[in-house]
């Protein structure tokens, strides 16, 4: 079951467009006249792969498979290669569930769903427009401002709140941030609510820090909530190609995230990152963010997103 209506193929594509001339068409020109693919041409395509974001270990992985597959394949023709690396990448998401994410936020209302990131990477903007999502898709929505450490902080998310018409609990500037979480959650099951977004701060100066700051939040959520939170969306920003991955890896050690959103893939050519971090991490890609605007973010779908990255 779709979720939500929020596919736009030809915008992808053209969000993808820096990512598509770093992969794509580098490879395209290596491949051009040559009517026979041999090896040493397979392994400049493992390079082109290598310096794109999409990692050593994944690159070379996937020319290796490549290549064996293409061994009880007789056409060696660039489009059947180019047809094989797509296959291959698109397998990197296998371990991806097809989500039943209706059902889940029916069987516990309200779904509370807290976002996490580090400074800049886009929660926010992103939860302003799941928020508008949700909205759309017949949900009644509250968005929890639990980032009470920026001043600009609640000012900024009361913006989206609106745009997305939803409800929002903010408190005051330097208020425990868990306190928030409690509330809304309160509030939320007091009005019924079905979706609840709960901001955060992006502080990593030290891990622990973070970690203690997670946790509070937690442990106060699951007192009003046992299951809650419901989900824990890890954003990043795709701008920052191997950064993202390594934010990845430091948030997956302090708590467990349920979701990946990868931001900011318009006007990058670092989207190939997404392959990285989902073939180290194997935590579900649910969302992209292809622009600054409330329509911008699209559910994530394996094939769709080869395509619009190969489709030249
Ligand atoms: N181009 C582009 N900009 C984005 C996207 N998502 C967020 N941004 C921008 O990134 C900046 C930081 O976003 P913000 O939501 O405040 O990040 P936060 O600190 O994690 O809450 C803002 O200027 C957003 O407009 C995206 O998908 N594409
Ligand atoms: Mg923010």
């Amino acid at each position: 079951m779709v979720m939500f209506n929020n596919f736009n193929f030809s915008k992808l594509k053209e969000g993808l467009t820096k990512t598509r001339d770093k992969i794509v068409n580098t490879i395209t020109e290596t491949i051009s006249g040559k009517a026979v693919i041999d090896d040493k041409t397979l392994d400049e395509i493992e390079e082109i792969l290598i310096t794109s974001d999409i990692g050593y270990d994944t690159a070379t992985n996937i020319i290796e498979r490549t290549k064996i597959s293409l061994k009880s394949d007789k056409d060696r023709s660039g489009l059947n290669i180019l047809g094989t690396v797509k296959k291959e990448l698109i397998s990197i998401f296998d371990y991806m569930q097809i989500d039943g994410e209706e059902e889940k936020i029916n069987k516990s209302k309200p779904y509370i769903i807290l976002v996490v990131g580090i400074n800049g990477v886009g929660k926010t903007t992103t939860i302003g427009k799941l928020a508008h999502n949700y909205k759309k898709a017949g949900l009644k929505v509250i968005i929890g401002s639990a980032d009470t450490f920026r001043a600009a902080a609640n000012e900024q998310l009361d913006i989206w709140a609106q745009r997305a018409g939803v409800e929002i609990m903010q408190k005051k500037q330097g208020t425990d941030p868990s306190s928030v979480a409690f509330d809304t959650i309160r509030k939320a099951i007091k009005e019924k609510y079905d979706i609840v977004l709960i901001d955060t701060a992006g502080r990593l100066h030290n891990k622990s820090y973070l970690m203690e700051e997670l946790s509070k939040i937690k442990r106060v959520i699951n007192k009003v909530l046992p299951n809650a939170p419901n989900e824990t969306f890890l954003v990043l920003d795709g701008n920052t190609g191997q950064n993202a991955l390594v934010q990845a890896t430091e948030f997956s050690k302090v708590t467990d995230i349920t979701g990946l959103i990868v931001t900011k893939l318009d006007g990058t050519a670092k989207g190939g990152v997404v392959f990285q971090i989902s073939a180290k991490q194997k935590i579900p890609v649910k969302y992209i963010g292809i622009g600054e605007g409330i329509d911008d973010l699209q559910t994530f779908n394996p094939e769709q997103f080869v395509k619009a990255i190969f489709d030249i």
